[in-house]
């Protein structure tokens, strides 16, 4: 946090969330679900939400906060005041920096959480010798205990807390050791004093017994202290090297420059509070490069997923349990991944898809004794897969099945053939479930979802509850398509392709309303719904991250997509600004775009240190707020990847590098005037793929390795 009298570093553990492993099902559901469809078919509505209320909803009815570790904080002797203080995240280095200066002496404090050694590292240093003093203690609201174990290190063991009356089956520890180079380590009660050193090294580890969602028999204390003794044996230059370079490795993948002006040497909360008054087109740029650093920061390989605030917070009962919302946050966490380079910060995504066919083949059984595997709209550690919250926002199928757009695109993007083969078998299963669940609706005779709900949005019937919201059918259309798509390449599964071919052919289609928009669910309710500028855009999902709506592929559904979210209006929490950013990049309106990002950008949804505003604080916006400045520049849907295809007069020349577009391309692309000006095409699978620029293209075709260049010109 910095500050110069106490410095306070708040601990988290990514696996450290209250509960134990736990089986939310109802198994009353298998008997009320035939008769929540009849109602609702039967137009009573409200009826069948209140029968989904009694009888569908999971036990308990909440799911598990995600909870903090507490705080390491060390406090500082020296009385006089400060000067020259500056507080910086480097996101090229992933190394936060607090200096300043008393009576003449310039102290300065590093702190950097190393995925390679897996601590998180505090140098204190002083321009002269013998200046460091402080006083190491820790806090936490856990049940835990803090002692000190040895004269340099101190520890903080606990148990994890119980919720909704699931009981804590966690047990943590977290371990500081302190090296002082000259001058005197003192230990006292539960904390450790430093004085008259030279300089000072901090090592801070921690862990819980969490092995799986249904495994905690881990042991935390071995584990510390495991971690420690590893980290401990290096330097603090050979602990910083190996952390930036593990960092670069990813970071540096995508360089982005869309010009530069005084303002980025201003300190970033005047840059955010000034946006609309001066010229600082960088802060788009630091912006986009600060989503990145996050991802990679809070979703590493092993890890768990970057939940709703990442991985960054201080409570024991966070805002929406800061779990995964998987009716579009958790998404929307994933957007940037594979567009700006970061393929690998989705493999936590997926493994928690692997614990979901599992933990949701149980709910899918129970619930509706149907086959394959189902998750409503949130998860958490415990990959809990039933309807939470009430029926208005928790009786909703579709969320494992959207995740299974993740598992796609993640092969798409690399075309890892032996990736696909392992997670085919879960995006086959969250086909079967709909096979076995999908109903025909007695108008159109569609087969839909039912019960279900277009995310968090009421309808005009006093109730969310409904059947074949536009959102459910757009997802399984996606997913049919993808699971047809993988079977077809991994040569496998002749029956179950025709099958997913003929069910999807039967799903609703997309319907244009009476004002000229896209309908948000069967029957042209929206301009009648309650909550016309809803922050959720579900049914424009079509549109982004799908591409079934294309302004080239499907302009009329496209143009009634553009008048649902005119309708909508622009306005929005952060998320929901940042899911309106991508559509409008979908849309080519660059303007427009911009305009949403800057409204992303204000102080309202931007705090000084760059995190989201919800509000409070939620990550996701931040992640699509990156995504959508990609969008803005390259577009890799519908069979193609066009080239600065929303780009906004406000970035008239630059430069971007290491995009990545479906197919196994990486672009770097160069603009001037508006213009482009040259891209650069490589070819990282073999195969073929056609750029677009404006109405020009150029179909590619290139060996594994290899590289082209384009001007964009005929
Ligand atoms: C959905 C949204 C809320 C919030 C929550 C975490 O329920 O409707 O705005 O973002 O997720």
């Amino acid at each position: 946090f910095g500050g110069v009298a106490q410095e306070r570093i708040q601990l988290n553990e990514d696996t450290l969330w209250a509960g134990g492993p736990y089986d939310p099902a109802n198994p009353d559901a298998l008997e009320a679900w035939p008769k929540v469809r009849e109602l609702i078919f039967a137009g009573q509505y409200r009826q069948a939400a209140d029968l989904v209320g009694q009888k569908m909803m999971a036990r308990p009815l909440a799911q598990m906060p995600y909870q903090c570790v507490g705080d390491l904080l060390l406090t500082f002797a020296d009385a006089n005041e400060a000067t020259d203080y500056r507080r910086d995240l480097n996101l090229d280095t992933a190394v936060a920096t607090v200096a300043y200066t008393i009576d003449a002496v310039r102290y300065t404090r590093e702190v950097f959480s190393s995925p390679v050694d897996q601590v998180i590292v505090i140098r204190l240093t002083a321009d002269k010798p013998g200046k460091i003093a402080f006083t190491a203690g820790m806090k936490t609201p856990q049940k835990a205990s803090v002692a000190v174990e040895s004269p340099n290190t101190l520890v903080m063991q606990g148990v994890n807390g119980s919720s909704s009356r699931i009981a804590g089956a966690l047990k943590y520890q977290a371990r500081v050791t302190i090296v002082a180079s000259g001058g005197q380590v003192a230990p006292g009660d539960g904390r450790i004093t430093v004085s008259g050193a030279d300089s000072a090294l901090l090592l801070i580890a921690a862990a819980t017994s969490h092995k799986s969602y249904k495994d905690v028999s881990g042991d935390p204390e071995a584990l510390t202290k495991e971690t420690i003794a590893k980290a401990g044996v290096k330097s603090f230059d050979a602990l910083l090297k190996d952390h930036v370079a593990a960092h670069q490795e990813l970071f540096r993948r995508v360089a982005l420059d869309l010009g530069m002006t005084a303002a980025a040497a201003r300190p970033t909360d005047e840059r955010i509070r000034d946006l609309n008054k001066e010229n600082d087109p960088q802060l788009a740029a630091l912006y986009f490069q600060f989503g990145r650093y996050l991802l990679i920061s809070s979703s590493r390989p092993g890890c768990q997923p970057a939940n709703l605030q990442g991985i960054w917070n201080e409570s024991m009962s966070p805002p929406w349990q800061s779990k995964y919302t998987i009716n579009i946050n958790t998404e929307m966490n994933y957007w940037p991944a594979e567009p700006t380079n970061l393929g690998e910060c989705v493999e936590p995504l997926v493994a928690m898809v692997m614990d979901l066919t599992e933990t949701g083949a149980r709910t899918a059984k129970t619930m509706y004794n149907a086959g394959g595997w189902v998750t409503h709209h949130n998860t958490d550690l415990w990959r809990a897969s039933a309807p939470i919250d009430g029926p208005h926002w928790g009786m909703w199928p579709t969320g494992g099945a959207w995740l299974c757009l993740h598992l796609w695109d993640h092969y798409d993007y690399s075309r890892d053939k032996e990736y696909l083969a392992r997670v085919y078998p879960a995006m086959k299963g969250a086909a079967e479930f709909f096979f076995d669940t999908l109903v025909e609706e007695p108008t159109g005779k569609w087969l839909v979802t039912c019960p279900s709900l277009s995310p968090e949005n009421g309808h005009p019937f006093g109730t969310s509850i409904c059947a074949g919201p536009t959102m459910d059918m757009q997802i399984l259309r996606d997913l049919f398509t993808n699971c047809i798509h993988a079977a077809e390449i991994l040569g496998v599964d002749e029956d179950f392709r025709q099958k997913a071919a003929a069910t999807r052919d039967r799903l609703a289609p997309n319907q244009i309303g009476g004002a000229g928009h896209l309908q948000e669910w069967l029957e042209d309710w929206d301009m009648k719904a309650p909550e016309r500028h809803h922050r959720h855009v579900s049914h424009l999902y079509g549109l982004h991250p799908s591409d079934q709506i294309h302004v080239r592929t499907t302009p009329d559904v496209a143009a009634a997509a553009r008048k649902s979210l005119e309708i909508r209006g622009d306005e929005a929490t952060g998320w929901g600004i940042g899911w309106r950013l991508n559509l409008w990049a979908r849309l080519h309106d660059g303007e427009h775009a911009y305009k949403i990002l800057t409204m992303l950008l204000r102080p309202e949804r931007t705090y000084p240190n760059m995190f989201d505003a919800h509000p409070p604080f939620q990550i996701d916006g931040n992640f699509g707020g990156t995504s959508g400045i990609a969008e803005m520049l390259l577009q890799s849907c519908a069979g193609e990847i066009e080239l600065l295809p929303a780009l906004p007069q406000a970035w008239p020349s630059g430069s971007v590098k290491g995009l990545r577009a479906r197919g196994g391309f990486e672009l770097d692309i160069q603009w001037k005037d508006g213009k482009l000006v040259n891209v650069t095409v490589r070819c990282l699978a073999g195969g073929s793929c056609r750029l677009r620029y404006g109405a020009v293209t150029r179909d590619l075709n290139l060996a594994k390795g290899q590289t082209a260049q384009w001007d964009g010109v005929q």
